[in-house]
């Protein structure tokens, strides 16, 4: 019953920051999903009868793959398959369903904040048994073995009903279609203080989700709208579509920009926020306030005591090593270790597992806890709306208060879009040349006292990762990184990552950009920017 089709290896199958992403016709064709789906089964070799999860984001190319995958996993001797009705799994709902149901891994089907539609992005990310992005020791196994790939494993069977929640088999496999809501709002529910945000929601307190056509409506729906008791019509853009409305599902000041204005306006609710396309990111808007990631991973490490799952305290705080500094400085007044990770969440899987760290978190809009091992960004907004419900504070008064305490981390990411690869490159290759002659020179009143290209020891298994982003630190706190995207599918995203600290006594509420003025200046007398790529400007700021 099972088959065996004849294939040859594809170049570039090397999964990125969080997985594999191309084009949706790279993916479509012939043998191009299956040969990484047989490249990471044959890299694992579940062992006989092992469970799978399998979902995702709800993008184009999404329910024929999963198919496909479907087919591929009988073939391969799993012995159960948990798929997401529609074709819909969060990335965090996809990793809490594969450590509650003891899955031996997930493929979870998505491009993230990527846009999506034919002519758009595709990907897949394959998660390891613990519900996190599979290490760096597995993703290179897997882009070993499609290298030399020769052979993919199917079964004839025709593709099953992916919107009935319900068992049927497929050539004796066992296929459950989940609902994907349930456990994962059931989680949400035993971490958060619902008691106090539903009162809290009764008393007039009001927000704005926008789920951005992407995998978080449905959950949004449930959570915030039918569970918590804020109004119908909380939740924009609340129905997943195939090319999300054209839009990029990234929730960033320029794709979330309706919602930004929004809040910016004096109808603004209490709170805004946004997710991406497969739901792990976060935006957090409070009315006249845009808290960037950095701060959000700050205040809400120093504030998470006040919701149930964390009231014991936290073992420690991760970021990663662009984020900026403002949770470092939480860490140390709480008395708690902090750990710098390279970009990417599978890099704090170990530290949540080992219970080194409860709380993580990225600039990127990435935050999260060891409640799953993935980002997450309803978790994050909920966590906001709890401390929100307790302390009745706003998002703004909070915000001045922390940076009262604990100074404040200026900061911003300029991204340079679609670079021609080869100058990208040679950015890159100057820039590492160059960095040790860096140290103590001066670029206006910024005085450089280390330059380094990152690279991180893992403190559990010992594995080294390096090249992880070239570091420009200056006396005083400020920072400059440059790094290449791993997640583009179009020639290569420079990114620049800008970050000023101002003390308690410092310049505490003025514009982010005149506040990092210097640090632009620097960075292009650093990196030359202009010389390189021909561009003047970024094309994101965020
Ligand atoms: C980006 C972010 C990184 C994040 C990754 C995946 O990677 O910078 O922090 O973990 O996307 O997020 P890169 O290599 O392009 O900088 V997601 O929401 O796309 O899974
Ligand atoms: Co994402």
């Amino acid at each position: 019953m099972i088959r065996t089709v004849a294939t040859t290896p594809f170049e570039g199958q090397k999964p990125g920051t969080s997985g594999l992403r191309k084009k949706v016709r790279v993916f479509q064709q012939d043998n191009y999903a299956e040969n990484f789906i047989q490249a990471v089964f044959d890299a694992v070799s579940p062992p006989r009868g092992a469970v799978l999860v399998i979902g995702g984001d709800g993008r184009f190319h999404n329910r024929a793959v999963i198919q496909q995958a479907i087919r591929m996993a009988a073939a391969n001797g799993y012995g159960r398959v948990l798929a997401g009705a529609g074709g819909i799994l969060s990335t965090p709902a996809a990793s809490h369903v594969i450590r509650k149901h003891q899955a031996s891994g997930g493929l979870i089907l998505s491009a993230s904040h990527n846009p999506g539609g034919p002519d758009e992005d595709f990907g897949i990310k394959y998660n390891v048994a613990n519900g996190g992005p599979a290490p760096e020791s597995v993703t290179e196994a897997i882009y070993v073995r499609t290298q030399t790939i020769d052979r993919w494993l199917t079964v004839d069977w025709a593709d099953i009903d992916l919107d009935k929640p319900g068992v049927v088999t497929v050539a004796g496999m066992v296929v459950e279609v989940i609902d994907p809501v349930a456990d994962y709002a059931d989680l949400m529910e035993s971490l958060f203080d619902f008691v106090a945000i539903r009162a809290a929601v009764s008393d007039g307190m009001t927000m704005c989700f926008d789920a951005m056509h992407a995998v978080t409506g449905p959950y949004a729906h449930e959570i915030l709208e039918r569970r918590l008791g804020f109004r119908a019509g909380t939740v924009h853009n609340g129905t997943p579509i195939e090319d999300f409305g054209g839009h990029h599902p990234d929730p960033n000041l320029v794709h979330a920009k309706v919602l930004y204005d929004l809040m910016m306006s004096p109808e603004a609710p209490v709170l805004g926020a946004a997710s991406d396309g497969d739901g792990d990111r976060n935006l957090i808007i409070g009315k006249n306030r845009f808290v960037t990631p950095s701060d959000s991973l700050a205040m809400l490490a120093a504030n998470a005591h006040l919701a149930p799952a964390y009231a014991g305290g936290l073992k420690g705080i991760a970021r990663s090593m662009p984020t900026s500094a403002a949770a470092d400085r939480v860490a140390q007044a709480l008395g708690l270790p902090s750990f710098e990770t390279p970009t990417g969440w599978k890099f704090f899987g170990n530290l949540l597992d080992a219970g080194m760290a409860t709380i993580c978190g990225e600039e990127s809009a990435g935050t999260g806890s060891d409640h799953v091992r993935e980002k997450d960004g309803l978790w994050a907004v909920l966590l906001w709306l709890n401390v929100l419900a307790v302390r009745r504070i706003s998002v703004d008064d909070l915000a001045r208060e922390h940076w009262a305490t604990y100074g404040r981390n200026y900061y911003a990411r300029h991204d340079y879009e679609a670079i021609e690869t080869e100058k990208a490159n040679a950015l890159m290759a100057e820039l590492t040349g160059g960095l040790d002659a860096l140290a103590g020179r001066e670029f206006g009143a910024l005085k450089v006292a280390a330059a380094d290209s990152f690279a991180y020891v893992d403190p559990v298994d010992g594995s080294v990762s390096r090249n992880q982003g070239v570091r420009v630190m200056f006396a005083g706190g400020s920072r400059i990184v440059f790094r290449l995207s791993g997640t583009g599918t179009e020639g290569a995203t420079l990114r620049v990552y800008l970050e000023r600290y101002e003390p308690v006594d410092g310049k505490l509420d003025e514009p982010v950009s005149a506040m990092l003025g210097e640090l632009i200046a620097a960075a292009e007398a650093i990196a030359g920017i202009v010389r390189h790529t021909g561009r003047t400007a970024p094309d994101v700021v965020t």
